[in-house]
């Protein structure tokens, strides 16, 4: 008799549709880690510039959380998403350069939310050197850097398409078609890979010129002489020298050959020519800028293409935002926008990324998760993108594995009274000589002070206190008063390189260096 009662109910359940197991699954927060390429917090309104027009980036800042010192570990696209994507280190996930290929069969944040019931999604700019294969249920990726106008995107039957439009917007796009046709019984992770705001920086048509009216001021170190750095002075990444004046800054382009532009249409042609050569070039004869004012001149043009550039991410990040609206789905949705790493906006001369300094270490991180994370709320802690991977999987509910380099800060973001304990930020960049000279090096990063060595070719530390030199001129390695502060900070490098198994550095740092 008992037999026959529970059976019931379980059929009535299921004529139902009640599945418990089936209702609890959605109960997990949804993700989408919007990541950009390139993309300075310099330029980001929420974090303090004044110029940018980034409402949607501020508004996610102002209802969620901003994170002041979020850190890369590898400066340089496909390796900052190799650690995103593992929550480990290049010598440790394999990806040190852009010109690797990266294992997608090893354990990564896709996977481990697939095992806590997620369907996952990468769409968009991908650039690791390799297809992403099964560690994502969709996938739809750029090759290589993608293009900005009319991009390819291979699919998963592994077929190459020319989608006509501007990237930015297309991406959103499949972004929210995929949302759309999505299995709506699981919870989503969704990463949105923007091209935005790479070199060469082209920006939507409606959105040329967008910054003209703007006179951008220069920054305090643009004419940065590189005294006590070596390193600094022997990079290929300078605004003055390594910009270049047509593939850069489009003067004197031939739009109708120049392999960029011949992927346009004839009203996108026609458009940028307009601009370009009508305004852009024309400034340029009229004025015949040399010496330090042609590194002004660039440096303006640099600031105007760049931002104009980064407007249409903006917008296609309220297009986001709207559609989560619309469907209902902000509430139970974790909403991230960072970049893959920094960018020199002019800092030291330069543009680019790569070096431990902090525009180009610090990434843009802001989090929005109603209810969970206060509205407005501001993060000071050091942190790291090997941290990602663990943090949303703390987020999600699931297990960390041991292996993870990366630790959750999820405690951080939501205000819990024990807080997040201070850890030195461990850095490594290999990339050498890659198209700007900047030689490896690894280090540490703390609230207040960072230590880099310099190895390879050229051998030297260089040690900041960032309290009292915000803008890193003053090298204290070779300081005396610093002496014992060095030595403490050399053995902190060493336990950190031990910690997380950089045999390497642990080579360079036990056999030449720490006396
Ligand atoms: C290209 C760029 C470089 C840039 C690398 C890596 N040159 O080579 O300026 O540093 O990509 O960028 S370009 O003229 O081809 O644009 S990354 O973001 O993909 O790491
Ligand atoms: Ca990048």
């Amino acid at each position: 008799f008992a037999f026959i009662g529970i059976s019931a109910v379980l059929i009535s359940a299921k004529l139902f549709g009640i599945n418990r197991h089936k209702e609890a699954a959605p109960q997990k927060p949804n993700i989408i880690f919007i990541i950009s390429d390139d993309h300075a917090y310099q330029a980001i309104g929420a974090y303090g510039n004044k110029i940018a027009k980034t409402p949607n980036i501020d508004r996610l800042a102002k209802e969620g959380a901003i994170l002041n010192n979020q850190l890369v570990t590898n400066s340089i696209c496909g390796p900052s998403r190799a650690c995103f994507l593992t929550g480990k280190y290049s010598h440790i996930n394999g990806y040190k350069a852009n010109d690797g290929k990266f294992d997608v069969k090893q354990q990564m944040l896709s996977g481990l939310l697939s095992k806590e019931g997620y369907q996952t999604a990468w769409i968009g700019k991908w650039h690791l050197g390799t297809l992403p294969g099964k560690a994502f249920d969709h996938w739809e990726i750029m090759p290589d850097q993608g293009f900005y106008y009319n991009p390819d995107f291979i699919n998963q039957q592994n077929d190459t398409v020319r989608t006509a439009g501007y990237v930015t917007d297309i991406i959103t796009q499949k972004a929210t078609d995929w949302l759309d046709k999505r299995d709506k019984t699981k919870p989503f992770f969704l990463v949105v890979g923007e091209k935005a705001t790479h070199r060469e920086w082209l920006p939507d048509i409606q959105d040329l010129g967008a910054y003209d009216h703007v006179n951008f001021p220069i920054p305090a170190t643009f004419f940065d002489d590189y005294d006590g750095r070596e390193a600094a002075k022997e990079q290929y990444m300078s605004i003055a020298k390594a910009m270049e004046l047509d593939r850069d800054l489009k003067v004197n382009v031939d739009f109708e050959n120049f392999l960029l532009y011949k992927r346009m249409n004839k009203a996108q042609r026609e458009a940028f020519s307009n601009y370009y050569i009508q305004k852009v070039t024309k400034d340029f004869e009229a004025k015949k800028p040399s010496g330090k004012e042609l590194a002004i001149w660039k440096y303006q043009r640099y600031m105007k293409d760049y931002y104009a550039t980064a407007n249409s991410l903006d917008r296609n990040i309220g297009k986001m935002l709207d559609y989560l609206d619309k469907k209902e789905l902000s509430q139970n949705t974790i909403v991230i926008y960072a970049s893959d790493q920094g960018f020199y906006l002019g800092e030291h001369g330069w543009f680019d990324k790569r070096f431990m300094y902090e525009e180009s270490l610090k990434t843009p991180f802001v989090i929005r998760y109603p209810g969970k994370i206060k509205a407005g709320s501001k993060v000071n802690n050091v942190v790291a993108n090997i941290d990602w991977a663990p943090t949303l999987l703390d987020m999600a509910g699931g297990k960390i594995p041991m292996d993870i380099q990366g630790r959750s800060f999820w405690s951080a973001l939501n205000g819990s009274k024990t807080g997040l304990a201070e850890k030195p930020v461990y850095y490594h960049y290999y990339e050498y000589p890659g198209p700007h000279l900047v030689h490896p090096h690894f280090g540490i990063r703390t609230s207040q002070y960072k230590l880099i060595r310099f190895y390879g070719k050229l051998n030297s530390w260089e040690f900041y206190d960032l309290k009292n030199d915000k803008h890193e001129l003053h090298n204290l390695a070779a300081d005396k008063k610093y002496e014992a502060l060095l030595k403490s900070f050399k053995s902190k490098l060493l336990t950190a390189a031990q910690e997380y198994k950089d045999q390497d550095a642990i080579k360079y740092l036990t056999l030449q260096v720490l006396e």
